[in-house]
């Protein structure tokens, strides 16, 4: 045994079965001491004669969800855990794991050194190891083709999804499926039936189907996993299964492994795992916050962001009254939210029942009355803060008591828009991003008199809907949108020395942004917040504006578009710029690429930094799950604030001098310290 005796495995007899159970919340990772008390738990068993086969199962609401993250990049503790594997499949005595919940990544390669595997209706197995930058690195690139075949392998490790324990078991990678409350009875009794055919290694199985896929994967997931090492790194691992003998194959998958394990992309998923976790937590907030019952929303504007924000609530069962000033509006809207609906279903998302239940579920209406009885009121009518305070005066005579009153305002000031109200405590922002429906963030505005259970509550729905929810102050833009505003100055003055619309988008998508801030510019419509006096030209935009090159939407941006919307670069939009230069008397320079990263993705940094000191972001984590989920920041460089520490606090700093910006305290502070955020 063990000098330190761990107590989250332990063992259990019925007659001639042992059990080994697992018991590490919250989810049974394979922390040092469960290792250990595999180890010694395992080696009991083995030595008493009286046991015939052993049960592996865990307690609570999960089978072994995998290694324990919070232990990679530390000095290693307790038993090494491929041996511990290793030591399990060589059992002279046959082994069964027994699964409920999650089998995921080291969880599912201790399951297949286990002999057999029984697994309720409801668990779910999996290698996700690919989402934190690794492959599974304990034998699952190398027992998964023998056990599943090479195309489940390949499929498996490279995109991470679960497989439910029906598919399992048509795989082969579940033997029985045990009934739904009664699995500890009927694993015993299936190790029990085993003791005959005795331990089955799966080691010593054959690599079984065709290889053919592994090209098939890449082909097709090309542009999802564009930049990222590890999807290329789990089917190197695969196709090295059907080619070297067993413990060969081993070693090659150990080697990819740890190249990942000490490389930054891994670094950058695992922060992002932690972080989007950490995200929903709260600061300051009194333990015993009781949430406020959501059980009908509101949400007033049916335009793209209204009925995108209704649609997250209506997919979760929650019924909601949707309010336009105009019966045709109103119809629109609904229209779309149908046409929608209709358009998942016949990708075969949802059920056309389903999409029924949804609509039928959604209250249409033009009166802000009807309101009455709904405990969240989301306003999403256009940025004007006029009309909003308008607004929340009514809805406060409105409104019962308890009801939040939010805005998915994306920059005007929540403070005062609450001013319009008697009841501040109940006023605060959600902001969703465009398509609403589908990007995952949401930053919920905390504003000063915010009362603690209203963000809590606002926090849990947004969770509830399948959102990734961020706490945000109230300041222009908030999060998100406050760090755009310099990349986007930049991008502009950039133009204005000589780099073009294309010059500038080609190196974000490069770094591995999904657009660059042209792209971004033109999609969302160059129009936004413009003047609209197009005898007032002052800038680029306000030129690009005055011509109708308003983006996407005109066929005409800071790109020309065909009618796919194919984008080329405008020689119209050259002319401008070029205008605008000779007015402004600047010089074309050269602009290297690297000046473009120096002087739009560093800024962003810069106001990163500002807002963590401000306290309008509460850690630095926050505003990279804002800026991975609401702008697709490339989540292998771990958001900008993580980046930062990759790429060099000192460097950055240098730089933005160079460039003549003024430095955030705090970004001088990390960089003097040479540390990251
Ligand atoms: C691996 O296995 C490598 C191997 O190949 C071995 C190589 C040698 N470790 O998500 P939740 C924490 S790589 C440490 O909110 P849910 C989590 O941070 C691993 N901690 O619950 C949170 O903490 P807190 C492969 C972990 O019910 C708490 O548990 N496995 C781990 O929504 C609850 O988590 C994976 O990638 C962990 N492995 O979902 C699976 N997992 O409360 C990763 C969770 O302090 N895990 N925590 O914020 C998951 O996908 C989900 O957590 C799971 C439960 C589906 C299991």
């Amino acid at each position: 045994m063990s000098e330190e005796t761990p107590t989250s495995v332990t063992m259990e007899k019925d007659g001639d079965v042992a059990v080994i159970i697992v018991n590490n919340p919250p989810v049974n990772a394979l922390s040092w001491h469960v290792r250990q008390g595999l180890e010694d738990n395992f080696a009991a068993a083995l030595s008493d004669d009286s046991v015939k086969a052993i049960v592996l199962r865990c307690a609570g609401t999960t089978f072994i969800a995998g290694a324990d993250i919070s232990e990679f990049g530390k000095p290693p503790r307790g038993p090494d855990f491929n041996a511990v594997l290793n030591s399990i499949e060589a059992a002279s005595k046959p082994v069964v794991a027994a699964i409920h919940g999650t089998a995921l990544g080291g969880g599912l390669e201790t399951a297949l050194v286990c002999h057999y595997r029984i697994a309720v209706p409801s668990a779910k197995l999996g290698v996700p190891e690919v989402k934190l930058g690794l492959l599974p690195g304990a034998g699952g690139t190398q027992r998964l083709p023998r056990v599943v075949g090479v195309e489940a392998a390949a499929t498996m490790t490279s995109t991470g999804d679960p497989l439910p324990a029906a598919k399992a078991k048509e795989l082969g990678l579940v033997d029985e499926l045990a009934g739904e409350d009664s699995l500890a009875a009927d694993a015993i009794a299936f190790a029990r039936a085993k003791i005959a055919d005795g331990p089955r290694p799966t080691r010593e199985r054959p690599v079984f189907g065709d290889i053919a896929v592994i090209e098939q994967l890449k082909t097709a997931n090309a542009k999802r996993w564009r930049g990222f090492e590890a999807p290329y790194a789990n089917l190197a691992c695969v196709e090295a299964a059907t080619r070297l003998p067993f413990d060969e194959g081993l070693a090659f998958e150990r080697e990819q492994f740890m190249k990942l394990m000490f490389g930054s992309q891994s670094a950058a998923q695992r922060h992002i795992f932690f972080a989007e976790r950490q995200a929903a937590k709260i600061d300051g907030l009194p333990k015993d916050t009781q949430l406020r019952d959501i059980k009908k929303v509101g949400v007033i504007g049916a335009g793209t962001m209204g009925g995108g924000i209704s649609m997250n609530f209506l997919q979760k069962g929650i019924p909601v009254t949707i309010v336009e000033m105009e019966q045709e509006a109103l119809d629109r809207g609904v229209g779309v939210i149908r046409k929608n609906y209709d358009a998942s279903a016949a990708k075969g998302r949802f059920k056309p029942e389903q999409v029924e239940q949804m609509m039928g579920i959604l209250t249409p209406t033009l009166s802000l009355d009807d309101l009455a009885d709904c405990d969240l009121i989301i306003e999403a009518v256009y940025e004007n803060m006029d009309v909003k305070k308008d607004i929340f005066g009514k809805l406060d005579k409105i409104a019962k008591p308890g009801a939040i009153l939010a805005s998915n305002t994306s920059y005007l000031d929540v403070d005062e828009i609450a001013t319009a109200t008697s009841r501040p405590g109940d006023v605060l922002g959600m902001h969703f991003f465009s398509p609403a429906n589908v990007m995952k963030l949401l930053e919920v505005v905390r504003g000063e008199k915010t009362a603690p259970d209203a963000l809590a509550t606002a926090m849990a729905i947004g969770k509830k809907v399948g959102k990734v929810a961020v706490v945000a102050g109230v300041c222009d833009g908030f999060i998100g949108n406050r760090m755009l505003k310099p990349r986007q100055i930049e991008a502009m003055n950039l133009l204005m020395e000589g780099a073009t619309p294309a010059q500038v988008d080609k190196v974000h998508v490069e770094f591995g942004m999904p657009m660059g801030p042209f792209q971004m510019s033109d999609l969302a419509g160059v129009d936004i917040g413009w003047h609209r006096d197009p005898n007032r030209i002052e800038s680029i935009r306000d030129a690009l504006c005055a011509e109708g090159r308003w983006g996407q939407k005109k066929q005409a941006g800071f790109y020309d578009y065909d009618d796919k919307r194919q984008p080329s670069e405008s020689a119209r939009v050259a002319e401008l710029i070029e205008e605008f230069r000779t007015k402004a008397g600047t010089q074309k320079r050269e602009i290297t690429d690297q000046e473009i990263i120096e002087r739009t993705l560093y800024p962003m940094v810069n106001e990163g930094a500002l807002i963590l000191a401000e306290g309008k972001a509460q850690r630095a984590s926050d505003i990279d799950v804002v800026w991975i989920y609401g702008y697709g920041w490339p989540v292998y460089r771990g958001g900008p604030m993580f980046w930062a520490g990759l790429e060099g606090t000192d460097k950055i700093v240098a730089a933005l001098e160079k460039h003549g910006f003024e430095i955030a305290p705090l970004l001088k502070e990390k960089a003097e310290a040479k540390s990251g955020f």
